[in-house]
């Protein structure tokens, strides 16, 4: 018996399929603020509901610690840079824990397993040609630490696009990534595959950039002495973003396949997503992919760049002192709980092609219409009528051999394309769009209260049967609806399920979900998921 169980567990496990999705790495000379918690949010709600769909799941977030800005602030602080990094990527580090976000690994680029593997991988590069030394005479922005010609420096007016401050004029001897050799084989790369980059206008953003020319890039630098040092010329540090970029594969130890991090996790790449900022999508849409390219390795299917946070209708900035900082967040959870924190960030966020504001007005407003007045209010007043009518014990839905049918709602149905529907979406990082089906449900199920009026029923004896069979396709239609919002308000969906009886799925969602699995007997208690504020 044992040694089949152990072959069926193996077939099981071997038709999972994978799925790796990726925040960037947040800069440890800042402090974490909505936009780290956002990204990180947006990619927790898919890892969650991934893994409900069975898939085996690798979410990875952490720290890019090197380069000039971590440097300078450390001395500024009269600390050691390395004092300063492990400081605060502790702080990102603990904000996993405060939001509930479920990576599976925490990078650091001061990692030694991080570090080593940047090395190989630039020594690779150096052999096969595609890094020489050069000289590169154009502009800096060092806020961004990004290189631009003087095409690119000219189109922003010399300034930098994020702080506004001044590009600086730069000449340097440096090693050089060959991108000019990647051009054709990218624009391919966008042609054959045009969802590489999501959502479509930002694809088209990086291709009208792209079919201006692409030039090589600087991967070195020499002024400064925090990062990784250059295989082979110890004088050069290797440029952050290139160390950065690497930990989507360091972290799954592609350059080291006698380590542990190989063994337990390359099976993951290519990444499903890696989730990003529109600030930074340059270096993963282009240059990452021909560094990829360069390696031989596979690419990542897409690229997802939401776009920003502003607050109270003004950009965030340190000058205005206006950032959603952990203190304030800290503030909403306290009042709203964590759950409606996650709700707001994901349903209302900027996930597409235009700015999203975070506004104190809308986020009470979201939070009264949605969550206490449509899952609350149903959720509540559903438990609250089996508890009336049936002291707490789920009715039956048929009567003798024959189901009801009600109306026009046909709920098995309307479930199953609500689960298919959700599943497509999650899928296609849709995000907003999966929590609607579930939303959606629910609004129904009010509806249909309303249209059959149980609470009337109640009163009239010859209308039992149907009123068990009304009550009983509410609460199955909630728990279905429940379970697809779950990745994003799971505190709550579980207390849920605890009341009536079920429990959340873990890796089949789809069987989970079927129409029918709320067993008639199962007790209920009522529930108040969402308190009006
Ligand atoms: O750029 N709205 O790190 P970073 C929404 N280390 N999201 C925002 C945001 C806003 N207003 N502000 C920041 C870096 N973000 C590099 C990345 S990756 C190999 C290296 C989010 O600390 C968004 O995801 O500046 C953005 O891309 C990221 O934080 C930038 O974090």
């Amino acid at each position: 018996m044992v040694p089949y169980l152990h072959i069926l567990l193996t077939l099981c496990n071997m038709s999972k399929q994978t799925r790796y999705v990726t925040t960037p790495i947040y800069y440890v000379n800042d402090r974490p603020h909505i936009g780290h918690v956002y990204t990180t949010t947006l990619c927790d709600v898919y890892a969650r509901a991934m893994r409900d769909l069975g898939h085996d799941v690798f979410f990875l977030t952490g720290t890019d610690e090197h380069g000039v800005k971590v440097e300078q602030s450390a001395i500024d602080k009269g600390m050691s840079p390395q004092e300063l990094a492990d400081q605060n990527s502790a702080e990102f580090k603990s904000i996993m824990g405060m939001f509930d976000l479920t990576n599976d690994a925490f990078i650091r680029t001061t990692d030694l397993e991080h570090t080593r593997q940047v090395q190989v991988f630039v020594t690779k590069l150096l052999e096969r040609g595609d890094v020489y030394l050069g000289t590169f005479e154009g502009w800096y922005d060092e806020g961004q630490e990004e290189y631009h010609t003087e095409t690119s420096a000219r189109d922003l007016e010399y300034k930098s696009p994020i702080s506004g401050k001044p590009l600086v004029r730069a000449t340097e001897k440096n090693y050089y990534f060959k991108l000019s050799a990647y051009q054709e084989r990218l624009e391919q790369l966008f042609k054959t595959n045009p969802d590489f980059v999501q959502p479509s206008s930002r694809r088209n953003e990086v291709l009208g950039r792209l079919r201006e020319g692409l030039q090589d890039v600087p991967i070195s630098r020499t002024n400064f002495s925090w990062g990784i040092p250059m295989p082979g010329d110890e004088e050069h540090v290797i440029y952050v973003w290139i160390d950065a970029l690497f930990n989507y594969i360091t972290a799954l130890g592609l350059g080291d396949p006698t380590s542990d991090w190989y063994k337990e996790r390359s099976n993951y790449w290519p990444a499903s997503y890696h989730v990003i900022g529109k600030e930074i999508l340059w270096f993963h849409s282009v240059i990452w992919p021909a560094v990829l390219m360069a390696l031989e390795y596979p690419l990542p299917s897409c690229v997802y760049a939401h776009s920003f946070w502003i607050s109270e209708g003004r950009k965030m900035s340190k000058s205005l002192g206006n950032f959603i900082d952990l203190e304030t967040i800290e503030t909403y959870v306290a009042e709203y709980g964590m759950d409606a924190w996650r709700y707001y960030l994901t349903t209302q966020g900027p996930l597409g092609a235009t700015d999203a504001d975070f506004a104190n007005e809308k986020f009470k407003e979201i939070y009264n219409a949605h969550l206490v007045n449509t899952v609350g209010n149903s959720t509540s007043r559903v438990t609250a009528m089996i508890v009336k009518y049936y002291d707490g014990v789920v009715p039956t839905e048929s009567d003798g051999d024959t189901r009801l049918e009600i109306a026009e709602f046909d709920w098995p149905a309307k479930c199953k394309e609500a689960v298919t529907q959700w599943e497509t979406a999650m899928e296609s990082f849709s995000i907003a769009k999966a929590i609607e089906q579930g939303m959606q449900l629910i609004r129904d199920v009010d509806l249909f209260i309303n249209d059959t009026a149980p609470f009337k029923l109640a009163k009239d004896d010859t209308k039992q049967a149907e009123l068990g069979a009304i009550l009983y396709q509410c609460l199955e239609t909630l728990r279905i609806a429940t379970l697809l919002l779950s990745p994003v308000l799971p505190m709550k969906m579980k207390e849920f399920h605890v009341a009536i009886g079920t429990s959340l799925c873990s890796e089949n969602l789809i069987e989970v979900a079927d129409w029918g699995l709320l067993k008639p007997g199962t007790t209920v208690t009522k529930v108040a998921l969402f308190p009006r504020v």
